[in-house]
């Protein structure tokens, strides 16, 4: 069945320290997302952005969790709107900003549908907690959060905790991982393959195991795309890039790989920053990354 999508943008850029990735939403938009999930005979609904504040109207009140107060307010908002998509059948593409986005994200698609898995692609972990923390960026902690562990404020989005389960969660192309964040994951129980695995066993085996576990005994699989997974020669366009990541061909594997497993629900599209980004490459790899995610194959 063809499906209905509906597109938020979140321009968000108070969980990372750079400007920029606020324009994230347009870069994609600009880069034709529309157009391309339409020739995939999608019905596409975009809802524009959610309102979000500008960081030089803000104080920090917070060294180790940068704008607590705005970003929850806005996690909120974009849980309701995401749930709102969900509960009519909808399958929702999150255009980031950057990664504390994915805070709401995660929380309105499992307000809408408690029993969701998670693959989080990402260079990162997203594991730290104001205790671990190295920059007090919130969006190193979506993922921590998500699974319950962290601030309050944080971790109490759309009035439940935790959204999701550890045995369903896997991370796929991680490479920098901080000392302490390292404790926490070892702890939480989810799966990670770092680039490590991807180079060793190769992304066929770990996205079918990723699929495997992630999907195990849940309704459905929300996908975290944070660009930055993607080696910064061909996605440069990120506010943290760190070498040797993740293929172009690699991606679109794993996206085929996702769309014939068919449980993606949802997915975030995150850490596009177009004043980083050389000739809006990193929106359009984006944007090829989920034309493969929607069912678009070579013949
Ligand atoms: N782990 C570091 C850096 C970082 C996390 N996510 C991104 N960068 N994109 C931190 O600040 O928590
Ligand atoms: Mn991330
Ligand atoms: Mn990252």
């Amino acid at each position: 069945m063809k499906k209905q999508v509906s597109i938020i943008g979140v321009p968000l850029d108070l969980g990372q320290g750079r400007r920029g990735v606020d324009m994230g939403p347009s870069a994609i938009r600009y880069a034709n997302l529309q157009e391309r999930l339409q020739k995939l005979g999608c019905q596409v609904t975009d809802l524009g952005n959610v309102d979000v504040p500008t960081p030089e109207s803000q104080r920090v009140e917070h060294e180790k969790l940068k704008y607590l107060k705005e970003i929850v307010s806005v996690s909120n908002h974009v849980a309701e709107r995401v749930a709102a998509e969900m509960q009519q059948g909808k399958f929702p593409i999150i255009l980031g900003g950057d990664h504390s986005m994915a805070i709401g994200s995660v929380a309105g698609v499992t307000k809408a549908n408690r029993n969701i898995g998670v693959i989080w692609f990402d260079a990162h972990a997203d594991m730290n907690t104001e205790e671990t923390t190295p920059s007090g960026n919130i969006h190193g902690m979506p993922l921590a959060v998500s699974l319950g562990i962290g601030h309050p404020d944080l971790t109490g989005v759309a009035g439940f905790q935790p959204k999701i389960q550890a045995k369903n969660v896997v991370l796929v192309g991680a490479r920098s991982i901080d000392e302490e964040e390292r404790l926490i994951i070892r702890r939480s129980g989810i799966t990670v393959f770092t680039m490590h695995e991807i180079d060793k066993l190769g992304m066929s085996k770990v996205m079918s195991e990723a699929i495997r576990i992630a999907s195990d005994g849940v309704s459905g699989v929300h996908l975290s795309l944070d660009l930055d997974a993607f080696d910064p020669r061909e996605a440069p366009g990120v506010g943290t890039p760190v070498l040797g990541g993740v293929t172009y061909r690699e991606g679109h594997l794993a996206m085929e790989m996702l769309a014939s497993a068919d449980m993606v629900t949802s997915v975030d599209v995150v850490e596009v920053n177009p004043v980083l980004d050389v000739e809006n490459r990193t929106a359009r790899v984006a944007v090829d990354m989920i034309g493969s995610l929607l069912g678009k194959t070579v013949l």
